[in-house]
């Protein structure tokens, strides 16, 4: 074995502004298995975490709840560690970058960033809202898109056809918080001058500490050249004020970062550990950061050049993971797919969704996808069917022979395989390739199920010059049992906890490859129990979102949108309106509002982006008829060409309805 590791973990911080979901959970698993193992092997780690407790949304919640931010942000770390906790992510501390120690750090990196020279001052205009007197974020403004007219969007960038702007080229902006009209307002601004530390990063992202597809993103970055990052921002605002800058306080994406150094260090404080020896340069420590792949520029990017302007080491590794989808699509509300962990343990066992993270989790940052049907059949046929299997065909007759493990080894050549396969799933654990570990012991319970299948013990044991053979064939498929049981139990510590009372022995990880004999067991209770699918609708029910909640719609629309201007026959003549066949329907990836058409015009086929997501579930759309602007010329979006508009009414959100044709209409026919 490798010498022992001094290994700092750290998972992305969660907004103290909602629960836990099942999105957030893939990194949170992911970091924890591996944490589990690295300790199983010997090494000596420290997992922290915290929330992120600052930033106008939680100031914003907490003034529409009543309550101070401060208590808000209680409330919610509560709830944070309880899920956590139930997930059996177990954090050595869960702080908040809402304390003493952060305040202290962010103070003390800002000043040695100022005092390096990298702090520049610079005054700019910005969107801010008269009524409520606070500078509004883009997305804190919505309005009419000035390119394609679609109403409702958000500040920078238009959902529907793709363009991009600054706020005050919308038409007609409004600021979501109080309705008022944006004004433009100057106030100066503290940025951290990034462009100062090109060279250092481009050697450091190619130095190891990243995914080569990361450092490939990183390398776009740089070579586009790096702006001035804005760290500050006007009061009102929930953060640590800035030392020097009245009235002007650290932006949230400054101080929480910080806030793995400060939780840290609220812990070593608690234990008498120096927490400064695993943040010098040079330390032989290292230093590991499990991220999502939307907060890469903050964690690769910024982070190493405020650590390491403030005389700070920089991380070891950033170990980016994906985004998870559901049954293929983004996390849905209304299809009940937004699931958050509360929901989730509230009707199933946590170690199903560690176990079928696990199964899916690379080291590489691809999506990863929750297939609720596979979900169900992957962990029945794996975990009960094969691993929990090898144990409950075997034990009674463990039980009949006397209680004992036997220390002769029936089959060496098959034990073997186990104990070979020791170094292999450690490596593959040690670089996050945790599918890849998971086939391999899923490869051993299938070596495992088919000697009990092919020995037959219930057999056996109704022959009486067999009872010892009965208990030799046993005694290899518990030790067998064993090794499947101790490789992962980094990912189900629960099993893991119910298998070493019923074994009656500990599962370090080298034990794995030492034969128990001569060893008493005790008795053997169900392990794991199968999902049923019943419970995972259930889930999907109650995170559908309830339509009595969603705010009431106006009526009259008229009142809303008066009739426009009229115009010549001869203009609306000049619009070819077809009856089209919608062929196909899809997601569209990374878009919030569309969904791309495949329309059948009776022959000619038609790439079609529509905003209507928010309102249709694709696959009720397959078939439909519906009516299109067929000469409307094909325009380039965000996601692709779009060749031409199908017909829908209805204010936006939930209300969109899409145009149907009468009964006879075939695809390709004009509507006059
Ligand atoms: N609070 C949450 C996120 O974007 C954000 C992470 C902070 S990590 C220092 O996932
Ligand atoms: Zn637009």
């Amino acid at each position: 074995m490798t010498e022992r590791r001094d290994i700092l973990v750290t998972n992305a911080l969660p907004y103290a502004n909602g629960p836990i979901h099942l999105g957030h959970l893939v990194g949170y698993i992911q970091a924890d298995i591996w944490v589990r193992f690295q300790r199983m092997r010997g090494h000596n780690v420290f997992f922290v975490c915290a929330d992120d407790a600052h930033g106008t949304a939680i100031m914003l919640r907490a003034e529409q709840l009543g309550v101070t931010p401060e208590e808000q942000i209680a409330r919610i770390k509560e709830d944070h560690e309880r899920d956590f906790a139930d997930f059996r992510v177990n954090f050595d501390n869960f702080h908040t970058t809402h304390s003493p120690e952060n305040k202290e750090l962010a103070e003390y990196i800002y000043k040695q960033l100022d005092a390096n020279g990298h702090i520049k001052k610079r005054t700019i205009t910005q969107a801010y809202d008269p009524e409520k007197q606070l500078f509004l974020s883009d997305r804190y403004i919505r309005g009419t898109c000035p390119r394609c007219k679609a109403a409702d969007q958000y500040g920078d960038n238009c959902e529907v056809c793709g363009a991009t702007y600054t706020p005050d080229q919308l038409i007609d902006p409004k600021s979501v918080l109080s309705g008022a009209t944006p004004v433009s307002r100057e106030s100066e601004h503290l940025f951290l001058a990034l462009g100062e530390f090109t060279d250092f990063l481009r050697e450091w992202t190619r130095a190891g500490h990243l995914q080569p597809e990361v450092a490939n993103k990183l390398q776009e970055w740089l070579d586009a050249g790096l702006q001035e990052w804005d760290i500050s921002r006007d009061a009102p605002y929930f953060g640590f004020e800035i030392p020097g800058h009245p009235g002007k306080y650290f932006y949230v994406w400054l101080d929480a970062p910080i806030g793995y150094i400060a939780s840290f260090k609220h812990y070593c404080d608690n234990q008498g550990i120096d927490w400064q020896e695993w943040w010098k340069p040079g330390s032989t420590t290292e230093l590991h950061h499990f991220i999502g792949k939307d907060i890469i520029n903050f964690h690769a990017l910024f982070w190493p050049c405020m650590l390491t302007s403030a005389g700070f080491r920089t991380p070891t590794k950033i170990a980016v993971n994906g985004f998870l989808t559901v049954n293929g699509a983004k996390m849905s509300k209304s299809r009940g797919t937004f699931i958050d962990a509360r929901t989730y343990l509230n009707h199933l066992d946590p170690e199903y969704l560690r176990y079928y993270y696990a199964a899916k989790l690379s080291s590489s940052v691809d999506d990863l996808d929750l297939n609720l049907d596979d979900f169900v059949a992957r962990v029945n046929s794996d975990l009960v069917g094969k691993v929990i299997n090898i144990a409950s065909r075997t034990a009674k007759f463990i039980e009949k022979t006397g209680g004992k493990l036997s220390n002769e080894i029936e089959d060496p050549a098959l034990w073997e395989r186990f104990t070979g396969a020791s170094e292999r799933i450690a490596d593959h654990y040690d670089k996050r390739d945790f599918s890849r570990a998971m086939r391999d012991v899923m490869e051993l319970a299938d070596l495992a199920n088919e000697y009990v299948s092919r020995r037959e013990p219930w057999k056996m044991i109704k022959d009486e010059g067999q009872q010892e053979a009965t208990n030799q064939v046993c005694s290899l498929a518990l030790n067998m049992f064993r090794a499947i049981v101790t490789y992962l139990s980094p990912v189900l510590p629960a099993l893991a906890e119910k298998s070493r009372e019923f074994l009656n022995a500990d599962l370090p990880w080298q034990g794995a490859t030492k034969y128990l004999g001569d060893h008493e067991i005790g008795k053997f209770k169900p392990l794991m129990v199968r999902i049923e699918k019943e419970k995972v609708e259930a889930v999907v029910e109650a995170s559908k979102e309830s339509l009595q909640a969603a705010p009431a719609k106006p009526t009259g629309p008229l009142a809303d949108e008066p009739i426009a201007e009229e115009i010549e026959y001869a203009d609306f003549a000049k619009v070819d309106l077809r009856v089209a066949r919608i062929e196909k329907a899809e997601h569209v990836e990374g878009a919030d509002k569309l969904l791309r058409l495949t329309l059948d015009l009776g022959g000619e086929k038609r790439n079609v982006f529509a905003g209507i997501k928010s309102a249709y579930d694709p696959a009720k759309l397959e078939g439909k008829l519906t009516v299109m602007v067929a000469n409307l010329k094909p325009r380039k979006m965000k996601f692709g060409m779009s060749e031409g508009m199908v017909l829908a009414a209805g204010p936006g959100g939930k209300d969109i309805y899409v145009l149907e044709p009468d009964e006879g209409a075939q695809p390709g026919m004009r509507v006059m």
